[in-house]
Protein backbone atom coordinates (compact mmCIF):
# COMPACT_ATOMS: atom_id res chain seq x y z
CA UNK A 1 0.00 0.00 0.00
CA UNK A 2 1.10 3.43 -0.86
CA UNK A 3 2.36 5.83 2.27
CA UNK A 4 0.32 8.45 2.91
CA UNK A 5 1.70 11.67 3.85
CA UNK A 6 -1.53 13.66 4.41
CA UNK A 7 -2.38 12.07 7.43
CA UNK A 8 -0.89 13.74 10.89
CA UNK A 9 0.96 10.42 11.76
CA UNK A 10 2.27 9.28 8.01
CA UNK A 11 1.48 5.17 7.17
CA UNK A 12 0.86 2.73 4.87
CA UNK A 13 -1.18 0.69 6.95
CA UNK A 14 -4.41 2.54 6.55
CA UNK A 15 -4.55 4.26 9.69
CA UNK A 16 -7.58 6.37 8.71
CA UNK A 17 -9.99 3.73 8.75
CA UNK A 18 -9.51 2.57 12.57
CA UNK A 19 -10.39 5.97 14.22
CA UNK A 20 -9.56 4.36 17.66
CA UNK A 21 -6.38 3.53 16.83
CA UNK A 22 -5.54 6.93 14.95
CA UNK A 23 -6.86 8.75 18.02
CA UNK A 24 -4.53 6.79 20.15
CA UNK A 25 -1.86 7.30 18.34
CA UNK A 26 -2.25 10.95 17.71
CA UNK A 27 -2.25 10.83 21.80
CA UNK A 28 0.83 9.90 21.80
CA UNK A 29 2.29 11.94 19.10
CA UNK A 30 2.28 14.96 21.38
CA UNK A 31 4.14 12.70 24.23
CA UNK A 32 7.13 11.40 21.85
CA UNK A 33 7.60 15.48 20.48
CA UNK A 34 7.91 16.31 24.09
CA UNK A 35 10.36 13.46 24.86
CA UNK A 36 12.25 14.10 21.29
CA UNK A 37 12.83 17.80 22.80
CA UNK A 38 14.00 16.86 26.23
CA UNK A 39 15.90 13.40 25.84
CA UNK A 40 16.46 13.58 21.62
CA UNK A 41 19.94 15.59 20.45
CA UNK A 42 20.94 18.60 22.54
CA UNK A 43 20.70 21.76 20.41
CA UNK A 44 20.68 21.42 17.10
CA UNK A 45 16.59 21.07 16.54
CA UNK A 46 16.20 24.06 14.49
CA UNK A 47 18.81 23.24 12.25
CA UNK A 48 17.93 21.76 8.79
CA UNK A 49 20.16 18.28 8.65
CA UNK A 50 19.76 16.55 5.26
CA UNK A 51 18.07 13.62 5.94
CA UNK A 52 16.48 10.64 4.08
CA UNK A 53 12.62 10.21 4.59
CA UNK A 54 11.17 7.11 3.73
CA UNK A 55 8.17 7.74 1.01
CA UNK A 56 7.13 4.54 -0.04
CA UNK A 57 8.64 0.70 1.00
CA UNK A 58 9.71 -0.69 -2.39
CA UNK A 59 13.25 -0.69 -3.00
CA UNK A 60 13.71 1.82 -5.49
CA UNK A 61 10.96 4.50 -3.78
CA UNK A 62 11.78 4.41 0.23
CA UNK A 63 14.29 7.03 0.61
CA UNK A 64 13.92 10.66 -0.64
CA UNK A 65 16.77 13.18 0.42
CA UNK A 66 16.02 17.00 1.91
CA UNK A 67 16.73 19.38 4.41
CA UNK A 68 14.58 18.89 7.12
CA UNK A 69 14.64 20.22 11.31
CA UNK A 70 14.30 17.35 13.04
CA UNK A 71 11.00 17.84 15.02
CA UNK A 72 9.90 18.21 11.43
CA UNK A 73 10.91 15.11 10.55
CA UNK A 74 7.63 12.21 8.98
CA UNK A 75 8.09 10.02 12.22
CA UNK A 76 5.62 6.93 10.25
CA UNK A 77 4.56 3.84 10.60
CA UNK A 78 5.61 1.42 7.76
CA UNK A 79 5.58 -1.84 7.03
CA UNK A 80 6.80 -3.94 4.24
CA UNK A 81 4.22 -5.12 1.96
CA UNK A 82 2.74 -8.71 2.69
CA UNK A 83 3.80 -11.79 0.96
CA UNK A 84 0.09 -14.06 0.60
CA UNK A 85 2.31 -17.07 0.25
CA UNK A 86 4.17 -17.13 3.58
CA UNK A 87 3.18 -19.21 6.32
CA UNK A 88 4.87 -19.73 9.71
CA UNK A 89 8.44 -21.22 9.12
CA UNK A 90 9.70 -22.69 12.13
CA UNK A 91 8.68 -24.53 14.93
CA UNK A 92 5.86 -26.89 16.32
CA UNK A 93 3.37 -24.64 14.05
CA UNK A 94 5.02 -25.11 10.71
CA UNK A 95 3.43 -24.35 7.69
CA UNK A 96 0.17 -23.55 9.41
CA UNK A 97 -1.33 -19.66 8.59
CA UNK A 98 0.46 -16.52 10.13
CA UNK A 99 -1.56 -14.76 12.75
CA UNK A 100 -3.02 -11.59 11.73
CA UNK A 101 -4.14 -10.93 15.24
CA UNK A 102 -2.03 -12.03 18.54
CA UNK A 103 -2.94 -15.52 19.88
CA UNK A 104 -4.38 -15.04 23.48
CA UNK A 105 -1.88 -18.04 24.69
CA UNK A 106 1.27 -15.54 23.09
CA UNK A 107 0.19 -12.11 24.46
CA UNK A 108 2.26 -11.73 27.45
CA UNK A 109 5.30 -12.73 25.49
CA UNK A 110 4.88 -10.94 22.23
CA UNK A 111 4.04 -8.06 24.11
CA UNK A 112 7.25 -8.47 26.46
CA UNK A 113 9.49 -9.18 23.02
CA UNK A 114 7.73 -5.88 21.45
CA UNK A 115 8.65 -3.89 24.27
CA UNK A 116 11.88 -4.74 24.54
CA UNK A 117 12.56 -4.57 21.07
CA UNK A 118 11.06 -0.87 21.17
CA UNK A 119 12.92 0.39 24.79
CA UNK A 120 16.01 0.06 23.19
CA UNK A 121 15.48 2.54 20.27
CA UNK A 122 14.69 5.57 22.48
CA UNK A 123 17.98 4.35 24.24
CA UNK A 124 20.23 4.93 22.10
CA UNK A 125 18.78 8.11 21.10
CA UNK A 126 19.46 9.34 24.75
CA UNK A 127 22.69 7.82 25.01
CA UNK A 128 23.78 9.54 21.70
CA UNK A 129 22.24 13.06 22.58
CA UNK A 130 25.09 14.94 23.53
CA UNK A 131 27.46 14.07 20.30
CA UNK A 132 26.12 16.75 18.01
CA UNK A 133 28.53 19.05 20.16
CA UNK A 134 31.75 17.41 19.12
CA UNK A 135 30.66 15.69 15.35
CA UNK A 136 34.05 15.66 13.44
CA UNK A 137 32.59 16.88 10.08
CA UNK A 138 28.76 18.20 8.98
CA UNK A 139 28.72 14.93 7.23
CA UNK A 140 29.34 12.92 10.37
CA UNK A 141 26.48 15.46 12.01
CA UNK A 142 24.00 14.46 9.47
CA UNK A 143 24.65 11.04 10.05
CA UNK A 144 24.02 10.98 13.45
CA UNK A 145 20.65 12.68 13.35
CA UNK A 146 20.16 10.25 10.39
CA UNK A 147 20.07 7.27 12.66
CA UNK A 148 18.84 9.41 15.28
CA UNK A 149 15.26 9.93 13.72
CA UNK A 150 15.04 6.33 12.37
CA UNK A 151 15.72 5.20 15.71
CA UNK A 152 12.68 7.10 16.82
CA UNK A 153 10.92 5.65 13.63
CA UNK A 154 11.57 2.45 14.94
CA UNK A 155 10.15 3.48 18.59
CA UNK A 156 7.18 4.23 16.56
CA UNK A 157 6.99 1.10 14.71
CA UNK A 158 7.09 -0.66 18.08
CA UNK A 159 4.50 1.71 19.54
CA UNK A 160 2.16 1.36 16.35
CA UNK A 161 1.95 -2.72 16.93
CA UNK A 162 1.83 -2.05 21.20
CA UNK A 163 -1.54 0.44 20.04
CA UNK A 164 -2.69 -1.72 17.38
CA UNK A 165 -2.98 -5.34 19.00
CA UNK A 166 -2.70 -4.80 22.67
CA UNK A 167 -5.37 -2.68 23.69
CA UNK A 168 -4.76 -0.98 27.20
CA UNK A 169 -1.84 -2.72 28.14
CA UNK A 170 0.07 -1.96 25.03
CA UNK A 171 -0.75 1.75 25.93
CA UNK A 172 0.59 1.58 29.07
CA UNK A 173 3.58 -0.09 27.76
CA UNK A 174 3.80 2.69 24.82
CA UNK A 175 4.10 5.59 27.63
CA UNK A 176 6.26 3.89 30.02
CA UNK A 177 8.91 3.46 26.74
CA UNK A 178 9.12 7.28 27.15
CA UNK A 179 9.85 7.10 30.86
CA UNK A 180 12.30 4.77 31.33
CA UNK A 181 15.21 6.10 30.34
CA UNK A 182 19.57 5.35 29.51
CA UNK A 183 21.48 5.27 32.71
CA UNK A 184 18.51 6.14 34.91
CA UNK A 185 19.34 5.03 38.07
CA UNK A 186 15.72 4.71 39.63
CA UNK A 187 14.14 3.39 35.85
CA UNK A 188 16.63 2.33 33.42
CA UNK A 189 16.45 1.24 29.76
CA UNK A 190 15.61 -2.77 30.18
CA UNK A 191 18.97 -4.05 28.24
CA UNK A 192 22.39 -3.50 29.96
CA UNK A 193 24.12 -1.90 26.86
CA UNK A 194 21.58 0.74 26.26
CA UNK A 195 22.40 1.83 29.72
CA UNK A 196 26.14 2.75 28.64
CA UNK A 197 27.16 6.28 27.98
CA UNK A 198 28.24 7.32 24.53
CA UNK A 199 30.08 10.14 25.29
CA UNK A 200 32.60 10.31 22.17
CA UNK A 201 32.77 9.63 18.93
CA UNK A 202 34.53 6.67 18.80
CA UNK A 203 32.40 5.02 20.91
CA UNK A 204 29.65 5.94 18.61
CA UNK A 205 31.13 4.30 16.03
CA UNK A 206 31.68 1.06 17.83
CA UNK A 207 27.87 0.71 18.84
CA UNK A 208 27.08 1.52 15.51
CA UNK A 209 28.79 -1.12 13.92
CA UNK A 210 28.60 -3.70 16.89
CA UNK A 211 25.20 -3.13 18.78
CA UNK A 212 23.27 -1.61 15.47
CA UNK A 213 23.91 -5.08 14.44
CA UNK A 214 22.54 -6.72 17.31
CA UNK A 215 19.41 -5.02 16.49
CA UNK A 216 20.10 -6.48 12.79
CA UNK A 217 20.25 -10.18 13.92
CA UNK A 218 17.32 -9.30 16.24
CA UNK A 219 15.24 -8.17 13.59
CA UNK A 220 16.09 -10.52 11.33
CA UNK A 221 14.81 -12.68 13.91
CA UNK A 222 10.97 -11.43 14.70
CA UNK A 223 11.02 -10.66 10.45
CA UNK A 224 10.70 -14.78 10.70
CA UNK A 225 7.45 -14.63 13.52
CA UNK A 226 4.33 -15.90 12.90
CA UNK A 227 2.58 -12.67 14.03
CA UNK A 228 2.37 -11.04 10.54
CA UNK A 229 2.76 -7.33 11.38
CA UNK A 230 5.80 -7.98 13.70
CA UNK A 231 7.75 -9.15 10.95
CA UNK A 232 6.38 -6.87 8.35
CA UNK A 233 7.35 -3.84 10.43
CA UNK A 234 10.98 -5.57 10.88
CA UNK A 235 11.57 -6.46 7.07
CA UNK A 236 11.08 -2.70 6.91
CA UNK A 237 12.58 -1.51 9.62
CA UNK A 238 15.87 -3.62 8.36
CA UNK A 239 16.32 -1.19 5.26
CA UNK A 240 17.10 1.64 7.78
CA UNK A 241 19.44 -0.61 9.62
CA UNK A 242 22.07 -1.12 6.84
CA UNK A 243 22.73 2.69 7.58
CA UNK A 244 23.37 2.66 10.79
CA UNK A 245 25.50 -0.37 10.62
CA UNK A 246 27.05 1.69 7.62
CA UNK A 247 27.98 4.69 9.65
CA UNK A 248 29.80 2.18 12.37
CA UNK A 249 32.05 0.24 9.78
CA UNK A 250 32.61 3.08 7.71
CA UNK A 251 33.34 5.28 10.89
CA UNK A 252 35.66 3.04 12.51
CA UNK A 253 37.02 2.28 9.10
CA UNK A 254 38.41 6.26 8.80
CA UNK A 255 39.52 6.29 12.04
CA UNK A 256 42.25 3.40 11.14
CA UNK A 257 42.81 5.05 8.08
CA UNK A 258 43.85 8.18 10.03
CA UNK A 259 45.83 6.34 11.96
CA UNK A 260 47.56 4.38 9.08
CA UNK A 261 48.33 7.54 7.00
CA UNK A 262 50.10 9.21 10.72
CA UNK A 263 52.00 6.01 11.45
CA UNK A 264 53.45 5.81 7.29
CA UNK A 265 54.17 9.68 8.17
CA UNK A 266 56.08 9.11 11.20
CA UNK A 267 58.02 5.86 10.11
CA UNK A 268 56.16 4.59 13.77
CA UNK A 269 53.60 2.42 15.04
CA UNK A 270 54.14 4.07 18.48
CA UNK A 271 50.97 4.71 20.22
CA UNK A 272 52.28 7.65 22.21
CA UNK A 273 53.95 9.28 18.98
CA UNK A 274 49.94 8.67 16.71
CA UNK A 275 48.31 10.20 19.97
CA UNK A 276 50.88 13.21 20.12
CA UNK A 277 50.06 13.42 16.63
CA UNK A 278 46.20 13.83 17.77
CA UNK A 279 45.16 10.71 16.21
CA UNK A 280 43.88 7.56 17.89
CA UNK A 281 46.53 4.46 17.87
CA UNK A 282 45.33 1.09 17.54
CA UNK A 283 45.86 -0.41 20.55
CA UNK A 284 43.61 2.12 21.87
CA UNK A 285 40.57 1.47 18.88
CA UNK A 286 40.87 -2.52 20.03
CA UNK A 287 40.25 -1.58 23.91
CA UNK A 288 37.01 0.09 22.84
CA UNK A 289 36.32 -2.91 20.58
CA UNK A 290 36.74 -5.13 23.42
CA UNK A 291 34.34 -2.96 25.36
CA UNK A 292 31.65 -2.41 22.78
CA UNK A 293 32.07 -6.14 21.19
CA UNK A 294 31.42 -7.92 24.67
CA UNK A 295 28.82 -5.84 25.81
CA UNK A 296 26.36 -6.70 22.36
CA UNK A 297 26.83 -10.01 22.87
CA UNK A 298 25.02 -10.34 26.20
CA UNK A 299 22.29 -8.42 23.82
CA UNK A 300 21.87 -11.98 22.97
CA UNK A 301 20.61 -13.26 26.28
CA UNK A 302 21.86 -16.17 27.91
CA UNK A 303 23.23 -19.43 25.47
CA UNK A 304 21.18 -21.72 26.88
CA UNK A 305 17.51 -19.99 27.21
CA UNK A 306 14.30 -21.84 27.39
CA UNK A 307 12.50 -18.94 26.86
CA UNK A 308 14.37 -18.65 23.57
CA UNK A 309 13.22 -22.64 22.79
CA UNK A 310 9.58 -21.35 23.65
CA UNK A 311 9.83 -18.61 21.39
CA UNK A 312 11.35 -21.04 18.34
CA UNK A 313 8.48 -23.97 19.40
CA UNK A 314 5.52 -21.92 19.23
CA UNK A 315 6.76 -19.61 16.17
CA UNK A 316 7.37 -16.32 17.72
CA UNK A 317 10.94 -15.18 17.05
CA UNK A 318 12.77 -17.64 14.86
CA UNK A 319 15.96 -17.53 13.69
CA UNK A 320 17.52 -15.09 11.06
CA UNK A 321 17.74 -15.96 7.77
CA UNK A 322 15.43 -19.01 8.51
CA UNK A 323 15.13 -19.68 5.36
CA UNK A 324 18.50 -21.03 5.02
CA UNK A 325 18.32 -24.04 7.12
CA UNK A 326 17.12 -27.21 6.39
CA UNK A 327 15.23 -28.18 9.47
CA UNK A 328 12.47 -25.95 10.55
CA UNK A 329 11.42 -27.73 13.60
CA UNK A 330 15.01 -29.04 15.54
CA UNK A 331 13.05 -31.31 17.41
CA UNK A 332 15.84 -33.76 18.00
CA UNK A 333 18.82 -31.92 16.96
CA UNK A 334 21.60 -30.55 19.71
CA UNK A 335 24.25 -28.17 19.88
CA UNK A 336 27.51 -28.54 21.32
CA UNK A 337 28.08 -25.82 23.93
CA UNK A 338 31.44 -24.89 25.78
CA UNK A 339 31.13 -23.88 29.02
CA UNK A 340 33.21 -23.55 32.38
CA UNK A 341 33.26 -26.45 34.58
CA UNK A 342 33.46 -24.29 38.17
CA UNK A 343 36.90 -25.67 38.26
CA UNK A 344 39.09 -23.25 36.38
CA UNK A 345 38.64 -25.63 33.18
CA UNK A 346 35.67 -25.91 30.38
CA UNK A 347 33.41 -28.73 29.89
CA UNK A 348 31.66 -29.79 26.51
CA UNK A 349 27.86 -30.00 26.83
CA UNK A 350 25.41 -30.78 24.12
CA UNK A 351 21.94 -29.21 24.68
CA UNK A 352 18.49 -29.33 22.86
CA UNK A 353 18.84 -26.77 19.38
CA UNK A 354 15.81 -25.04 20.26
CA UNK A 355 17.38 -24.21 23.81
CA UNK A 356 20.74 -22.91 22.19
CA UNK A 357 18.93 -20.38 19.75
CA UNK A 358 20.18 -17.56 21.36
CA UNK A 359 23.66 -19.20 21.20
CA UNK A 360 23.21 -19.90 17.13
CA UNK A 361 22.12 -16.67 16.41
CA UNK A 362 25.18 -14.87 18.38
CA UNK A 363 27.27 -17.04 16.46
CA UNK A 364 26.09 -15.55 12.76
CA UNK A 365 26.70 -12.08 14.67
CA UNK A 366 30.20 -12.56 15.29
CA UNK A 367 30.66 -14.14 11.53
CA UNK A 368 29.03 -10.89 10.45
CA UNK A 369 31.42 -8.67 12.89
CA UNK A 370 34.52 -10.56 11.54
CA UNK A 371 33.69 -9.00 8.08
CA UNK A 372 34.30 -5.20 8.93
CA UNK A 373 37.82 -6.63 10.72
CA UNK A 374 39.39 -8.16 7.99
CA UNK A 375 38.67 -5.07 5.86
CA UNK A 376 40.45 -2.81 8.64
CA UNK A 377 43.41 -5.00 8.61
CA UNK A 378 43.52 -5.42 5.31
CA UNK A 379 44.16 -1.76 5.24
CA UNK A 380 47.02 -1.85 8.20
CA UNK A 381 48.52 -4.69 6.20
CA UNK A 382 48.43 -3.30 2.92
CA UNK A 383 50.00 -0.01 4.52
CA UNK A 384 52.76 -2.42 5.63
CA UNK A 385 52.13 -2.12 9.62
CA UNK A 386 52.31 -5.45 11.84
CA UNK A 387 49.05 -4.30 13.96
CA UNK A 388 45.48 -5.39 13.83
CA UNK A 389 42.61 -5.93 15.43
CA UNK A 390 41.12 -8.73 16.83
CA UNK A 391 37.58 -9.66 17.83
CA UNK A 392 38.09 -10.92 21.64
CA UNK A 393 36.50 -14.61 22.67
CA UNK A 394 32.99 -14.30 23.12
CA UNK A 395 33.92 -15.64 27.01
CA UNK A 396 35.43 -12.49 27.44
CA UNK A 397 33.81 -10.51 29.74
CA UNK A 398 30.21 -11.22 29.89
CA UNK A 399 27.51 -10.68 32.16
CA UNK A 400 24.71 -13.33 31.09
CA UNK A 401 24.73 -17.18 30.18
CA UNK A 402 27.32 -19.62 31.18
CA UNK A 403 30.21 -17.25 30.89
CA UNK A 404 29.03 -14.37 33.45
CA UNK A 405 31.63 -13.26 35.80
CA UNK A 406 34.00 -15.81 34.91
CA UNK A 407 37.54 -13.65 33.92
CA UNK A 408 39.07 -14.87 31.08
CA UNK A 409 41.61 -12.92 29.11
CA UNK A 410 40.96 -12.05 25.42
CA UNK A 411 41.34 -15.24 24.30
CA UNK A 412 39.05 -16.73 26.44
CA UNK A 413 41.08 -18.56 28.72
CA UNK A 414 39.99 -18.67 32.65
CA UNK A 415 42.22 -16.63 34.23
CA UNK A 416 41.88 -15.60 38.61
CA UNK A 417 39.95 -12.65 39.42
CA UNK A 418 43.01 -10.73 40.73
CA UNK A 419 44.76 -10.86 37.25
CA UNK A 420 41.50 -9.56 35.42
CA UNK A 421 41.54 -6.84 37.70
CA UNK A 422 45.57 -6.60 37.34
CA UNK A 423 45.48 -6.33 33.67
CA UNK A 424 41.73 -4.31 32.56
CA UNK A 425 44.47 -1.70 31.59
CA UNK A 426 45.35 -3.81 29.12
CA UNK A 427 42.01 -5.30 28.09
CA UNK A 428 39.69 -2.18 28.31
CA UNK A 429 39.57 1.61 27.57
CA UNK A 430 41.25 3.03 30.77
CA UNK A 431 40.36 6.55 32.06
CA UNK A 432 43.38 7.86 30.93
CA UNK A 433 42.10 6.27 27.08
CA UNK A 434 38.75 8.17 27.54
CA UNK A 435 40.28 11.37 28.53
CA UNK A 436 42.67 11.35 25.80
CA UNK A 437 39.45 10.95 23.08
CA UNK A 438 37.68 12.93 24.98
CA UNK A 439 40.30 15.47 24.15
CA UNK A 440 39.97 15.13 20.38
CA UNK A 441 36.16 15.48 20.04
CA UNK A 442 36.47 19.39 19.36
CA UNK A 443 33.33 20.40 16.53
CA UNK A 444 34.41 20.51 12.88
CA UNK A 445 31.55 22.64 11.37
CA UNK A 446 32.65 24.02 8.44
CA UNK A 447 31.31 22.37 5.40
CA UNK A 448 34.20 19.71 3.70
CA UNK A 449 36.45 19.70 6.36
CA UNK A 450 37.50 16.97 8.85
CA UNK A 451 38.58 16.41 12.53
CA UNK A 452 42.22 15.56 12.53
CA UNK A 453 41.41 12.12 13.87
CA UNK A 454 39.45 10.52 11.18
CA UNK A 455 39.89 10.39 7.54
CA UNK A 456 37.34 11.72 5.31
CA UNK A 457 34.37 9.44 3.75
CA UNK A 458 35.19 8.51 0.40
CA UNK A 459 31.85 9.85 -1.06
CA UNK A 460 29.45 12.31 0.24
CA UNK A 461 25.77 11.23 1.22
CA UNK A 462 23.16 10.39 -2.21
CA UNK A 463 25.96 11.74 -4.46
CA UNK A 464 26.39 14.76 -3.25
CA UNK A 465 30.28 16.29 -2.54
CA UNK A 466 31.41 16.33 1.15
CA UNK A 467 31.91 20.08 0.93
CA UNK A 468 27.89 19.74 0.65
CA UNK A 469 26.20 21.37 3.45
CA UNK A 470 24.84 18.49 5.28
CA UNK A 471 23.66 20.56 8.13
CA UNK A 472 22.82 24.01 8.09
CA UNK A 473 23.29 25.12 11.35
CA UNK A 474 20.88 27.51 12.54
N1 LIG B 1 20.63 -7.13 29.68
O1 LIG B 1 16.50 -16.52 28.79
P1 LIG B 1 17.34 -15.35 28.47
C1 LIG B 1 18.44 -2.70 18.63
C2 LIG B 1 17.55 -11.14 30.71
S1 LIG B 1 19.20 -3.96 19.52
C3 LIG B 1 19.73 -7.29 30.67
O2 LIG B 1 18.53 -15.61 27.66
P2 LIG B 1 15.82 -14.31 26.37
C4 LIG B 1 19.11 -1.41 18.57
C5 LIG B 1 16.33 -11.66 29.98
O3 LIG B 1 15.42 -10.59 29.70
C6 LIG B 1 18.03 -5.32 19.47
N2 LIG B 1 18.98 -8.40 30.82
O4 LIG B 1 16.42 -14.26 27.80
C7 LIG B 1 20.50 -1.32 18.50
C8 LIG B 1 15.76 -12.67 30.93
O5 LIG B 1 15.04 -12.00 31.95
P3 LIG B 1 13.91 -12.74 32.81
C9 LIG B 1 17.01 -5.28 20.58
C10 LIG B 1 19.13 -9.41 29.93
O6 LIG B 1 14.44 -13.82 26.55
C11 LIG B 1 21.12 -0.08 18.48
C12 LIG B 1 16.99 -13.26 31.58
O7 LIG B 1 18.04 -12.31 31.37
N3 LIG B 1 16.00 -6.27 20.37
O8 LIG B 1 17.41 -2.90 18.08
O9 LIG B 1 16.04 -15.56 25.66
C13 LIG B 1 20.38 1.08 18.50
C14 LIG B 1 17.29 -14.63 31.05
O10 LIG B 1 17.85 -14.55 29.75
C15 LIG B 1 20.04 -9.31 28.88
C16 LIG B 1 15.82 -7.36 21.14
O11 LIG B 1 16.47 -7.57 22.13
C17 LIG B 1 20.81 -8.12 28.77
N4 LIG B 1 21.73 -7.95 27.79
O12 LIG B 1 16.74 -13.30 25.55
C18 LIG B 1 18.98 0.99 18.57
C19 LIG B 1 14.73 -8.32 20.71
N5 LIG B 1 19.99 -10.46 28.16
O13 LIG B 1 12.92 -13.28 31.83
C20 LIG B 1 18.36 -0.22 18.59
C21 LIG B 1 13.74 -8.62 21.77
C22 LIG B 1 19.08 -11.24 28.75
O14 LIG B 1 14.61 -13.79 33.57
N6 LIG B 1 14.32 -9.29 22.92
N7 LIG B 1 18.54 -10.61 29.81
O15 LIG B 1 13.36 -11.60 33.65
C23 LIG B 1 14.62 -10.61 22.99
O16 LIG B 1 14.48 -11.31 22.02
C24 LIG B 1 15.06 -11.20 24.28
O17 LIG B 1 14.43 -10.51 25.31
C25 LIG B 1 16.59 -11.16 24.53
C26 LIG B 1 16.87 -11.97 25.80
C27 LIG B 1 17.32 -11.73 23.33
C28 LIG B 1 17.07 -9.75 24.79
FE1 LIG C 1 16.59 0.64 15.51
FE1 LIG D 1 19.84 1.12 14.38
Amino acid sequence: MAMNYQDRIPNNVDLASDRTLQRALEHWQPEFLKWWQGMGPSDFQSSDVYLRTATSVDAKGWATYGHVRMPEYRWGIFLADPDPARRVGFGDEYGKDLWQQVPGEHRSTLRRLIVTQGDTEPASVEQQRLLGHSAPSLYDLRNLFQVNVEEGRHLWAMVYLLHGYFGRDGREEAEQLLERHSGSIDNPRILGTFNEPISDWLSFFMFTYFTDRDGKYQLKSLAESSFDPLARTCQFMLTEEAHHMFVGETGIGRVVKRCIELMKELGSEDPEAIRAAGAIDLPTIQRYLNFWFSSSLDLFGADTSSNAAAYFANGIKGRPDEGQYADHRELASTYDLEIPDGAGGVLAQGVPMRNAMNEVMRNSYVKDCEIGLTRWNRAIAKAGFSGNLTLPSTRFRRTIGSWANVPTDLRGTIIPQAQFEARKDEFLPTAADRAFVASLMQPVTEPGKMAGWIAPPDRGINSNALEYEYVRLA
